[in-house]
């Protein structure tokens, strides 16, 4: 059968097409599940703690949002089959694997000593746009 004009130039589409897809599959959809999952979700809401349900330090940070009349979204890693690979995921972005990841406004904020500094140091009201009047010790 001759090779038409017409079936060459849909060949080498088709190609190009196939190449496309590997090229994006091997850049553009490279981010993990739970990358993907970590960026969502700090995109979704304007508070979120990644914590850890028994976890002191997570408590501490849990208790600053709770001075400031915020209620964060929480998700809570020991309650996931997924938490570990997530820790994983947070190594890999912000070198950490510890809990809690405060971000807020999409902003990574730190871990709980990082929050409470951000708290007394007035950072986190002007980041929520609190006029604040009093600081609690926590
Ligand atoms: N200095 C850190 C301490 C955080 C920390 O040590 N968290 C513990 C849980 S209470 C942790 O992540 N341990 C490792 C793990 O649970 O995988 C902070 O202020 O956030």
């Amino acid at each position: 059968m001759a090779v038409t004009m017409s079936m060459r130039k849909m060949l080498t589409v088709s190609a190009a097409m196939v190449c496309a897809v590997a090229v994006a599959s091997l850049y553009g959809a490279s981010a993990s599940t739970e990358t993907r999952f970590i960026k969502n979700t700090i995109a979704s809401h304007q508070i979120v703690i990644f914590s850890k349900s028994y976890c002191p330090y997570c408590r501490r940070a849990k208790a600053v949002f709770k001075e400031l009349n915020k209620v964060p979204y929480v998700v809570e890693l020991d309650q996931r089959e997924d938490g570990s690979d997530i820790q994983d995921a947070f190594m890999a972005l912000i070198g950490r694997r510890t809990v809690p990841q405060v971000f807020v406004n999409g902003k990574h904020i730190g871990g709980s000593d990082d929050t409470i500094e951000a708290y007394e140091s007035g950072k986190l009201s002007k980041l929520l746009g609190i006029n604040e009047e009093h600081k609690a010790d926590l």
